[in-house]
């Protein structure tokens, strides 16, 4: 069986797993294209409107500092993974913006969070830009963009997806995501407060815990489970089985891409510390382990969605040649 050898399941994939990089490549025009169109959406009608005019105009630029200049892999997570589930005489044009509609959701979400994610953490740039409760101006008023930036989720779910027979299934993801990541987002808060870490709160049963919570639940589980309900698949056990390979993914993704401290010479320390702890050796056999268990998972619990699904995300994290 191919659990004892997954590299060689994998290979096998391989393909499918290239062509899912490619289309993601592929996609990223297009998803950027729209979001003209998500502007437009959220603000025609009313930014010539004479009591919330300014207010709109005001949410145009919310949107378009704090929605752009990431790398949209969580958005085009949606539209990937859409045309990979629906059959190609049912992907029409409608159905098509529907999709890219909803990845821009995501990309929605991922914005309120992060505007309200980097005035709790007092930091001061996002995405090489400095963040935007930072900008003159702005400040403390960033707390009510960061709605503006949320209920901009639900006016578009109603505005495109209203007569569909998943819009409820997609209103009860999207609320049970941000509840996610919001407990996730208050055990971070109160395990390390800025001006009081304990590190002996911080076991690593808890890192994990907040990393599910505040990260994989919302960046893994969100994207794909939409696509799902919007593909017609919304049986629980189909979700339940996804959900399990997603959310280990995204755990080693947030373990991967966590670097503690900013400063250069704590960065440097750190460093220092990490080769005469060998830690690369030590987080190599860490990949190496998540990685088999992953495809373990993929094994396990792909069935019915197409592995490839998983795959081709598991290629994007694990940053490897082939
Ligand atoms: C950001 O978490 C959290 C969410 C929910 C987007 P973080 O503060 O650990 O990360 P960052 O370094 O991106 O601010
Ligand atoms: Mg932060
Ligand atoms: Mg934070
Ligand atoms: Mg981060």
């Amino acid at each position: 069986a191919w659990t004892e050898e997954p590299r060689a399941f994998y290979s096998s994939l391989r393909m499918n797993g290239d062509q899912k990089l490619d289309a993601y490549a592929q996609e990223r025009q297009n998803f950027i294209q729209h979001f003209s169109q998500i502007v437009k959406v959220l603000t025609e009608g009313d930014i010539g409107h004479p009591e919330t005019g300014d207010a709109v105009t005001r949410l145009k630029e919310v949107l378009e500092y704090n929605a752009i200049g990431g790398k949209y892999n969580r958005g085009l997570t949606v539209v990937v993974t859409f045309r990979e589930l629906v059959e190609p005489r049912k992907q029409d044009a409608d159905s098509l913006q529907r999709a890219l509609t909803v990845g821009w959701c995501v990309e929605l979400l991922q914005a309120f969070f992060l505007v309200s994610d980097d005035i709790m953490d007092s930091s001061l740039t996002r995405r090489g830009q400095t963040c935007w409760y930072q900008k003159p101006g702005i400040g403390l008023d960033a707390i009510n963009d960061a709605f503006l930036l949320e209920s901009s989720i639900y006016r578009l779910l109603k505005l495109y997806c209203r007569e569909q027979p998943y819009y409820l299934d997609l209103i009860e993801l999207f609320l049970q995501s941000s509840y996610q990541t919001e407990i996730g987002q208050t055990l971070d808060l109160i395990t390390a407060p800025q001006h009081n870490v304990d590190l002996g709160r911080f076991t690593e049963k808890r890192y994990k815990s907040i990393v599910k919570y505040k990260t994989a639940f919302y960046s893994f589980y969100l994207p794909v489970a939409a696509a799902m309900y919007m593909a017609g698949i919304n049986g629980e056990k189909e979700h339940a089985n996804a959900k399990k390979i997603l959310l280990e993914m995204g755990e080693f993704f947030q373990i991967q891409e966590n670097y503690g401290q900013k400063e250069a010479e704590k960065v440097a320390r750190v460093k220092a510390l990490y080769e005469e702890m060998n830690l690369s050796a030590v987080y190599m056999q860490y990949e190496e382990d998540s990685y088999s268990h992953i495809m373990g998972l993929i094994e396990q619990y792909a069935a019915p969605l197409p592995p490839a699904i998983f795959l081709g995300l598991a290629q994007k994290i694990y940053k490897r040649k082939n």
